[in-house]
């Protein structure tokens, strides 16, 4: 597979109702795209980089920067036997996965496109449906919570994740608990606690949570270690992991017993896929997390999850919870009993709409065998 040209486009889109975490609440999503020309067709990546530093030190401005000034220039024009090969072909520049993975997830649509099989087939996934769960973001009202939480129920996903942070946190739960009873339910702290705050998380253990997810902060593995032996509820790690050196040296310290994969974290699919097959061999189970993608992030999420051990359902729901006209139509949709559709296309298998992403537009920019000038 020859990369004959790589676009990048940097698109807003507003969501349709904002989403707290507890670093902050975001009400119109900003993301690069990358698209890739290769031997008569073309792929298409996401990047997860937020505007801001919040989540990850990436920002969308620093993926512009690394995959105009150091990617492309390393693989366009580059012949490629495998995308996998990209992620090692890349490791002189340090980091960046997130920048690193939007490029590697355009050549793995690529791959299969050129190959005329679904992107799940050529990851090496094995179903045809994926379980889908929501992450519900902190709201303006507990009253406001119960009600978004009816309304996912309703709606069929098979598991709430809510959002937590210091004064938003076990009264929460027990209210939830209050009303819905025994729900499949966990929560997500993006590390907004420390070591001090060990014997208040473990006041969570009450609630039988499927798993608190990433606790404390993202260098803190010896300290969720701590925290581990100390919770009854599972820990689950997502900001923590960023390559596979990471999962490993969690599982080997008893940081966490449950794994979030999101390839922009840790690099891409091919990091991805070696995660979750050293999880398998630790029988840690991995679930796929989100990142408000847009159609074409998404679909992808949807076929790296249809491999064996995404055990348990992801942050992987509806386009219609986060926008009102997705990027692809049609947009991705969850069944009444809580499960997606894997896309049998070749690829992503899902059509992007050119205008929509026309219209979302803020900034574009080629690079050719000869390189071409950014157009704004
Ligand atoms: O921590 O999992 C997270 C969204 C943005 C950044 C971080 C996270 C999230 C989510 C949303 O929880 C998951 C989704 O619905 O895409
Ligand atoms: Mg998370």
């Amino acid at each position: 597979m020859k990369i004959e040209r790589l676009e990048l486009r940097l698109l807003k889109l507003p969501l349709v109702h904002f989403f707290e975490t507890s670093f902050g609440r975001l009400l119109d999503k900003h993301f690069t795209i990358v698209r890739l020309d290769g031997g008569g067709s073309t792929g298409y990546g996401e990047c997860v980089a937020d505007r801001e530093p919040y989540y990850s030190a990436e920002t969308n401005e620093t993926a512009w920067h690394i995959i105009g000034d150091f990617i492309a220039p390393a693989i366009v024009g580059a012949e490629f036997a495998h995308p996998r090969d990209i992620f090692g072909s890349l490791k002189s520049i340090r980091g960046h996965n997130m920048a690193k993975a939007a490029v590697e997830m355009a050549a793995w649509d690529l791959f299969a496109r050129l190959r005329g099989e679904p992107l799940s087939q050529v990851l090496g996934g094995t179903r045809e449906r994926i379980q889908s769960g929501v992450s519900i973001g902190i709201q303006e009202s507990p009253g406001a919570l119960l009600s978004a939480i009816d309304r996912e129920l309703a709606a069929g996903y098979r598991r709430i994740k809510i959002k937590i942070k210091p004064g938003w946190d076990l009264d929460i739960v027990a209210m939830i608990r209050d009303r819905f009873g025994p729900i499949p339910l966990m929560v997500d702290a993006n590390a907004a606690y420390t070591l001090d705050d060990a014997a208040h998380l473990a006041k969570l253990d009450r609630f039988n949570l499927m798993m608190i997810e990433q606790p404390l902060h993202d260098d803190d593995m010896r300290d969720h270690a701590s925290l581990q032996r100390e919770l009854k509820t599972p820990i689950c790690l997502d900001e923590s992991i960023k390559s596979v050196r990471d999962a490993e040296h969690a599982i080997a310290a008893g940081a966490c017993r449950i794994i979030n994969i999101k390839p922009g974290r840790v690099g891409g699919f091919g990091q991805s896929i070696l995660i979750h097959d050293l999880c398998s061999r630790h029988r840690v189970p991995v679930w796929h997390g989100g990142m408000l993608e847009s159609g074409i992030g998404r679909a992808a999420n949807i076929h790296l999850s249809t491999l064996p051990n995404f055990s348990l359902p992801g942050d992987i729901a509806a386009s219609k919870r986060y926008f009102d006209s997705d990027l692809i139509d049609p947009p991705i949709e969850v069944a009444a009993d809580g499960t997606i559709g894997v896309p049998i296309g070749p690829g992503l298998g899902v059509s992007i709409v050119h205008e929509r992403v026309e219209r979302a537009t803020l900034r574009q920019a080629m690079f050719s065998a000869k390189p071409v000038a950014a157009i704004s």
